[in-house]
C-alpha cells in the first residue's frame, strides 16, 4: 500500500472539511436553521479518510447517522450537504432526507442511516449482490461499538464469512453509545475480538492514525476483493464531547474534552509537514481553503429556496 503525496494532502484537506463542516452543522443547529438532530464526526476523521484513501470510486460504503464524515471522504460535495441539512431544494436528496439520510450512489456513497446496526444487515446484502455479479466492487460498512451489541451485526458476521463476501466492517469504537461506555455493555476488551467467533479476522487499530487505517483497510480491502472474504476492523477513536447537537451523552466533565488531546487533524498535520509532504505555509493555506469552501456551503445553503408543495408526491415508491 503507498499513498501518494497528493492523495494525502487531500485527505487532510477533507478533515478540515468534515471538521468545518460539523462545527457549522452545530452553529446552525443552535440557530434553529433545521430541526430533528445532527451527531458530529468529529475527532474520528482520520478513521473514514483512512479507510476511503484506499477504495476504488466504484467501491460501496454505508455508515451511520454520524455519516456527515464518510459521506465528505468519499468524495460527496460539502455544499449539497450543507443544504440536505437544512431541507433545501438543492440538497444531495432534494431536501428531503436530512442529516441522517444523505446518499450519493453515483459515487458509492450508498448512504447513512438513523437505525442503529440497520445498514449492517443491508451492507451484508449489497456485498452478496457484488459478489453474485463478480464485479470486484468491495462494500464498506461504518458503525458504533453500541451496534456491535446488536444481533444484526453477527448474523452479517456469520454469513459474510460463509460466503466470503467482499465487505469489510469498520466498527469506530469512540468508547460510548449515548451515555453507555463499551465496558458496561461489552464483553470482551476489544471488539475486534468478536470476529474469532466467526472465524474471520479481527483487528483493533488507531483510527486516529491514518497510516495505521490506511494500512489496515488496504489488507483487509485487497482480501475482499480477491474473494477472500470479510475483515472487522476496530477504529479507536475518542468521541466529541456529546453524542449530538442536542446535548445527550454529554460526559459532564473533563472527559468531555479528551477527545482534543488525541485530536487526529494536528497529529497528520504535523506528520505530513514532519515527512516533507507539504510546508507550514502550504498547511495554513489548505486549512483555510477548506474553512472557506464551507462558509460557501453555508451561505449556498441558506440561499437556497424549500421544496416546492408539489415536490412531496415525487420519490415516493408504492
Ligand atoms: C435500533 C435503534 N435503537 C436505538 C436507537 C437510538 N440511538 C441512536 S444513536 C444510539 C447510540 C449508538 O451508539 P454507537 O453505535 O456506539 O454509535 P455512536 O453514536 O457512538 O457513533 C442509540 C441507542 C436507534 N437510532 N436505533
Amino acid at each position: 500500500m503507498d499513498i501518494s503525496a497528493d492523495k494525502k494532502i487531500d485527505a487532510l484537506r477533507r478533515m478540515w472539511l468534515i471538521r468545518f463542516f460539523e462545527e457549522a452543522a452545530i452553529r446552525l443547529y443552535g440557530e434553529r436553521h433545521y430541526r430533528g438532530s445532527t451527531h458530529p464526526y468529529i475527532a474520528q476523521e482520520a478513521t473514514a479518510l483512512g479507510v476511503c484513501a484506499v477504495l476504488q470510486p466504484k467501491d460501496l460504503v454505508l455508515a451511520t447517522y454520524r455519516g456527515h464524515g464518510a459521506a465528505i471522504a468519499k468524495g460527496v460535495d460539502p455544499r449539497r450537504m450543507m443544504a440536505e441539512l437544512l431541507g433545501k431544494a438543492t440538497g444531495l436528496c432534494g431536501g428531503k432526507g436530512g442529516s441522517m439520510h444523505m446518499s450519493q450512489v453515483d459515487l458509492g456513497f450508498v448512504g447513512s442511516n438513523a437505525i442503529v446496526s440497520g445498514h449492517i444487515g443491508i451492507a451484508g446484502g449489497m456485498a452478496l449482490a457484488h459478489q453474485l455479479d463478480n464485479d470486484g466492487v468491495v462494500t464498506v460498512c461504518f458503525f458504533g461499538d453500541g451496534a456491535s451489541c446488536e444481533g444484526v451485526f453477527y448474523e452479517t458476521l456469520n454469513m459474510a464469512q460463509l460466503w466470503k463476501l467482499p465487505l469489510v466492517l469498520v466498527v469506530e469504537n469512540n468508547e460510548y453509545a449515548i451515555s453507555t461506555h463499551y465496558t458496561q455493555s461489552i464483553s470482551v476488551p476489544f471488539i475486534s475480538q468478536r470476529a474469532q467467533g466467526f472465524g474471520l479476522p479481527g483487528v483493533t487499530i488507531d483510527g486516529r492514525n491514518f497510516d495505521a487505517v490506511a494500512q489496515t483497510a488496504s489488507e483487509a480491502v485487497e482480501r475482499a476483493r480477491r474473494g477472500d472474504g470479510p475483515t472487522l476492523i476496530e477504529a479507536k477513536t475518542v468521541r466529541w464531547s456529546r453524542h449530538s447537537a442536542v446535548a445527550a451523552g454529554g460526559a459532564g466533565s473533563a472527559a468531555a474534552d479528551r477527545w482534543k488531546e488525541t485530536d487526529p487533524i494536528p497529529r497528520f498535520r504535523a506528520e505530513l509537514i514532519s515527512a516533507g509532504v507539504l510546508d507550514e505555509a502550504e498547511a495554513v493555506e489548505l486549512e483555510q481553503a477548506a474553512r472557506v469552501e464551507i462558509e460557501g456551503a453555508v451561505e449556498f445553503a441558506l440561499a437556497s429556496p424549500y421544496p416546492e408543495l408539489s415536490a412531496l408526491t415525487e420519490d415516493i415508491y408504492a
